[in-house]
């Protein structure tokens, strides 16, 4: 068998991290890094037709995920695909119109019973050789990230049949019948499992769990809608490769974060740009690292309000566990020249 320093593994910086050391300058990747503030993205995304085309395209989605890698050298590379790629794989139709984002048929929860989560390696074989494909040619000392959406948050867009800004059908769906959709829950479980394992197994180094609708529940239900799958998704995968490297974002839970470092068994937690750092020093790093955390407005304003943002980031954080990244992906709207400057200034920090 290979060894770390064979395969590269030894030099990835953010793998370090993960295991626990704390490393300055931290490493960095950005959340969406492969995305429409990039023209080299736009070009690839109209060549490809649709979004989802794009998404099944091994050689174009390999290409849209080295990109960001090419121009700014980050330390992560994020496979380019969707988290609705699941519902998609599990039968449901989904489309996702220009300027409109994602369409879903929305789903019924008498229709559960339908879902087969064993059947969706076939539509996501494109995906795995994507993962193949992104690891032969990306840099030695790249970290490669999988990922999916966590069970609630593609919950609410497969109930909704769109985003919300309140996740309201999903809230209300689960609220008079738990039981219901608890069982969505259990397919999208093991779905992940299955899905994360096999992108490791094509070669991603480590994965992370997006559940960007995690905040807006309420203490009982974060415990039953986000802390109890994802702790089933990491013991599972773990269960297949024991040792996998996760990482989970369940944007907007301040002091619920806390319980949910502790019981999911997770590496690493991304935390928006509203989380404290005083908080965060106290109560997070001192059990796993952290992911953040700045505001991707400042990456759109530029100039001062980005420099002072990361100089803050690296003062607040840059002791513990950090991976630099934002607090939630980068928008459209950022010029990439603003990008480039934030990786500059946290490559030439010094403690
Ligand atoms: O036109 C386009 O190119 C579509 C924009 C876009 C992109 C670039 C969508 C539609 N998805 C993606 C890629 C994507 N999505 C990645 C790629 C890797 C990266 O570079 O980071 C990842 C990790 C995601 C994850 C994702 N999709 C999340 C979780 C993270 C987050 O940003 O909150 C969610 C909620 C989605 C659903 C989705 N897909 C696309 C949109 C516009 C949305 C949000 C819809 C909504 O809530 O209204």
């Amino acid at each position: 068998m290979a060894s770390p320093s064979d395969t590269g593994v030894a030099e990835r910086k953010m793998m370090a991290v993960l295991a626990g050391e704390s490393v300055f300058p931290p490493p960095i990747w950005v959340m969406r890094q492969a995305g429409r503030y990039l023209p080299e993205y736009r070009a690839t995304r109209a060549e490809a037709g649709g979004f989802l085309d794009l998404c099944y395209n091994p050689k174009l989605a390999t290409e849209v995920t080295l990109q960001p890698i090419r121009r700014y050298g980050f330390d992560a590379a994020i496979l380019f695909s969707d988290i609705l790629v699941i519902p998609d794989a599990l039968g449901r139709k989904v489309a996702f119109q220009e300027g409109e984002g994602p369409v879903l048929e929305p789903l019924d929860l008498t229709r559960v019973g339908e879902l087969d989560p064993s059947a969706i390696h076939e539509r996501l074989g494109p995906v795995y050789e994507a993962v193949e494909r992104i690891r032969g040619a990306l840099p030695r000392e790249t970290t490669f990230l999988g990922f999916c959406g966590a069970p609630w948050t593609v919950a609410t867009y497969m109930i909704a049949g769109r985003g919300t800004p309140d996740q309201g059908p999903a809230r209300r769906a689960a609220l008079p019948h738990p039981d219901g959709f608890a069982r969505l829950i259990d397919v999208l479980v093991e779905a992940s499992i299955a899905y994360l394992a096999r992108q490791i197994d094509h070669g991603a180094d480590a994965v992370q769990i997006f559940d960007t609708w995690a905040g807006i529940l309420d203490e009982y239900e974060f415990e039953r809608w986000v802390i109890e799958p994802t702790t089933r998704i990491v013991a599972g995968l773990r269960a297949i490769h024991p040792g996998a490297r996760v990482i989970g974002f369940p944007k907007g839970t301040q002091a619920l974060l806390g319980r949910y470092i502790v019981e999911t068994g997770v590496d690493a937690v991304g935390i928006d740009w509203t989380m404290p750092h005083g908080f965060v020093r106290a109560h997070i790093q001192p059990r796993v690292a952290v992911q953040g955390n700045l505001d991707p407005m400042r990456v759109v304003i530029g100039g001062r309000a980005l420099d002072e943002g990361v100089d803050r980031v690296l003062e607040g954080l840059g002791l513990g566990r950090l991976i630099f990244n934002l607090g939630h992906g980068i928008t459209p709207d950022a010029d990439p020249a603003n990008m480039a400057r934030l990786v500059e200034r946290v490559r030439a920090a010094r403690r």
